[in-house]
């Protein structure tokens, strides 16, 4: 093993995972150690075939094994700037997904009430023939807007220009409203540009890394955590505002226990500190900055000692880390998380973090955010789109209006209201709404006033459950997606391409939005003949070989300046072209324009604020049933404060329920007591619990997050989802 992966493995809390992973998963793996070792690579009978990652959105670059024609082994490609040549747990387990016994096999129609998980096999003809004929109806009666789409990943590219050329623009991603629109929210409207994905952050080169909440080393995207074991290493200075210790917070100098949903008092308290002892960017500030004077106003009532009695964090603490910040500048990366959906004021904390990056000068500047870039290859020449009178159906009348994105949510609440318009086909792709939207009921009504409800995937989820039509698709290491021309530190284009056939009557995306579209007499929207066609075009285009990219992975194109100093123009696309300390769009809207702390509701008494997140060997709701990953974590845990745990006569080991404030109560979870999280709240895993019958090994183990998560703070600015507003109580099992 050598030195850096050692220390990403010191990071991720997963090594012992690892390990067990080319042990116990049987058939697949046969040398214990196979994961290492290259030995067997040119031997006969071994093919090595490059392709990117899937079991989680980063889309590393991994090159496949196949041994006496099965897949073998997956690693990381040397060349791709993502994965380094590394990848991580999931990755490396993502072999699992091919040999999963549950997969979906062949189209499948409804037979008896929707969510019963009861179906009949059909031909492709017989199924896509019923979509297509139930999204005519739909055409017909309602206008094509009436038919939504959504999608999570790279998958969904294909089917959404279907559902564009068909004429809709009602296409949502959980990305959003569930995930990171908050924070590019309060990122945009104080940069004038969104943080991204893969994040733009300069992890790497900082020399203080601050952490609120995001659980590096659990969350495990994959650059992010290599460069956050590369910056320890060397000595770099980690501060961890987060209420749980997490793996992140043990290798931190200052770890601060917030109290849940507090932060944006903490992060003013760090500015008041900063800016009052002058220790901010003087320079930067000065020439970049708009509304300085009246900002430093704003915050001079956020002292420590105020902020004390909100977050439960000592005065001294919170100005020694500020001090420790400032040291640093402009190579202090207070990180702007990714999950910042929490408490519905997050596009107002996204802007704290943005502003208090802005006093450390660290926009632009190396160890702080860089400026993407990415190769020049045309997108591919389709006819234009029809066009729609009709505004989205997610947001009416701009109701969220910093909301950049379409609201999952919105289109939700559309189809349960017919407002402002009825939706009455929901195409699913890739995203299992049951796990990924809080409030299920919700979900249900909704999907409840469809005429027609379609979802591809790869195994029956729970949204599969709900399905009219389930269409199965290959796994990614058995088909082509679309090209990836990333935006990163350089500039590259990657090729996911098929590995191993698929084993039975899967088809992938770009087929059936192909088929459906000619189906639907759209045909000419799909003018190659096939992805290869669709990649030459593009590649050529460009002046890029296909054979090469199939053969490399991976091409690269030539290096940019990525920072400031090395001649990236320093342009705000602000509204007044500066960095706005002080938003003057925000105060237009009746918003506060410099972030205010607003008090959470606290938990009542015998209950707990319900927080979840990642662990290293799992995506999401996804990975549960892989068998290779189900091996290494087959459960999720509920983490409960020691004391707590004595209070209740409950140790390590024991079952409970969790019972929310709306009397939902989860399935039986295992205790883990630990003095690493607070006595204010409990937390788990997201992603387990599953309730989809035809998923044997992921079924009823664990508990569901989403579940408990009936409640959600709707943020005013832009519409995303606060889901950590929910309280439980710890019943016993009998
Ligand atoms: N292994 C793995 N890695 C992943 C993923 C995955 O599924 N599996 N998913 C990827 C995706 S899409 C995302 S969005 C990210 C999510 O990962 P992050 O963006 O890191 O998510 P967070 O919600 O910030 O992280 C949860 C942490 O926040 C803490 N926390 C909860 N409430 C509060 C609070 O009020 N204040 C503070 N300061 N901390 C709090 C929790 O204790 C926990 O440690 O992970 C990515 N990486
Ligand atoms: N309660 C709660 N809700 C959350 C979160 C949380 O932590 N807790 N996290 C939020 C965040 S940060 C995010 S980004 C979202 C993520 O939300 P989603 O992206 O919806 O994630 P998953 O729940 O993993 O659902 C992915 C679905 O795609 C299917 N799938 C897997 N591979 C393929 C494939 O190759 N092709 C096709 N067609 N389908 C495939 C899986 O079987 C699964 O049904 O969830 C958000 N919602
Ligand atoms: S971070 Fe891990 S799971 Fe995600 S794409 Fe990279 S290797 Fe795959
Ligand atoms: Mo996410």
């Amino acid at each position: 093993m050598d030195v850096s992966r050692r220390k990403f493995l010191k990071i991720s809390g997963a090594s012992l995972g690892l390990v067990a992973a080319s042990s116990t998963i049987g058939g697949f793996v046969k040398k214990s150690n196979a994961f290492f070792e290259n030995k067997s690579e040119d031997s006969k009978g071994v093919k090595k075939i490059p392709t990117y990652c899937d079991i989680c959105f980063w889309k590393c670059g991994a090159i496949a094994y196949v041994r006496d024609g099965k897949l073998w082994k997956i690693e990381g490609n040397p060349d791709d700037p993502l994965s380094k040549g590394r990848l991580c747990p999931r990755g490396t387990g993502g072999i699992g997904a091919h040999y999963d016994k549950d997969r979906l096999k062949s189209p499948l129609i409804r037979k008896n009430n929707r969510g019963e998980e009861e179906w009949v096999a059909v031909t492709w003809d017989e199924a896509l023939a019923y979509i297509a004929d139930k999204m005519q109806k739909i055409k017909t009666s309602y206008g094509p807007e009436s038919m939504a789409f959504f999608s999570h990943g790279i998958g969904g590219n294909f089917l959404k220009h279907m559902i564009k050329a068909y004429g809709s623009a009602n296409i949502a991603a959980p990305s959003f409203a569930q995930c990171r629109g908050p924070r590019d929210v309060g990122f945009r409207m104080t940069f004038g540009e969104d943080i991204g994905s893969p994040e733009r952050t300069d992890i790497e080169n900082a020399k203080c890394l601050v952490l609120i909440g995001s659980h590096l080393g659990e969350n495990m995207h994959n650059t992010q955590v290599q460069e956050f074991a590369k910056m320890n290493g060397d000595g770099g200075v980690i501060i961890v505002a987060d209420p749980r210790y997490s793996v992140a917070a043990s290798k931190a100098k200052h770890y601060l226990p917030v109290k849940p949903g507090t932060d944006i008092a903490l992060v003013n308290a760090w500015m008041n500190v900063i800016v009052n002892e002058n220790l901010y960017d003087k320079e930067y500030v000065e020439k970049y900055g708009f509304g300085f004077e009246q900002f430093k106003a704003e915050i001079q009532k956020y002292t420590p000692e105020w902020a004390y009695t909100e977050t439960g964090v000592s005065p001294e603490l919170i100005r020694d880390s500020a001090r420790e910040m400032a040291k640093y500048k402009p190579a202090t990366l207070i990180h702007p998380g990714r999950h910042t959906t929490w408490y519905g004021d997050d596009a107002q904390r996204s802007r704290a973090i943005a502003l208090l990056n802005a006093l450390m000068g660290s926009w632009g500047r190396k160890g702080g955010f860089f400026y993407p870039v990415s190769m020049d290859v045309p997108a591919y020449p389709y006819p234009e789109y029809p066009h729609s009178d009709k505004p989205k159906v997610d947001n009416p009348d701009k109701k969220y209006p910093f909301a950049h994105e379409t609201l999952t949510t919105g289109i939700r609440e559309a189809t349960i209201t017919g407002k402002p318009y009825p939706v009455k086909g929901w195409l699913v792709y890739g995203t299992n709404l049951m796990q990924a939207l809080p409030n299920r009921d919700e979900t249900i009504k909704a999907i409840q006033n469809l005429d027609l409800m379609v979802v591809v995937d790869v195994i029956p989820s729970e949204i599969a459950g709900w399905a009219d039509v389930v269409l199965p698709e290959p796994v990614y290491l058995e088909r082509y997606d679309d090209m990836n021309v990333e935006f990163f530190k350089e500039p590259f284009v990657a090729i996911r391409q098929p590995v191993v056939e698929p084993p039975n009557e899967q088809k992938p995306n770009w087929w059936i939005a192909k088929k459906l579209a000619e189906k639907l007499g759209l045909g000419n929207y799909f003018p190659w003949n096939d992805i290869e066609d669709y990649y030459k075009t593009r590649l050529t285009a460009a002046g890029l070989s296909f054979d090469e990219l199939k053969k490399k992975g991976i091409i690269k194109g030539k290096k940019q300046p990525i920072y400031f100093d090395e001649g990236v123009p320093d342009k705000f696309q602000t509204p007044s072209g500066k960095i706005e300390f002080y938003s003057l769009q925000l105060q237009e809207k009746g918003f506060d324009p410099v972030p205010k702390y607003n008090k959470q509701k606290e938990p009542p008494a015998g209950t707990f604020r319900l927080l979840f997140g990642r662990a290293p060997v799992h995506t999401f709701s996804k990975t549960q049933n892989n068998p290779i990953l189900n091996d290494m974590m087959s459960e999720n845990e509920i983490w409960v404060n020691t004391d707590v745990a004595k209070r209740y006569g409950l140790k390590s080991g024991d079952y409970v329920k969790l019972k929310n404030q709306d009397g939902v109560v989860s399935n039986k979870i295992k205790v883990k007591a630990t003095e690493r999280i607070r006595t204010d709240c409990v937390y788990m895993v997201h992603g387990f619990g599953h309730n989809a019958k035809k998923q044997t090994l992921a079924y009823g183990k664990g508990a569901s997050d989403a579940g408990l998560i009936t409640k959600y703070a709707v943020d005013p600015l832009m519409g995303g989802n606060g889901m950590s507003v929910n309280f439980v109580s710890l019943e016993s099992i009998e």
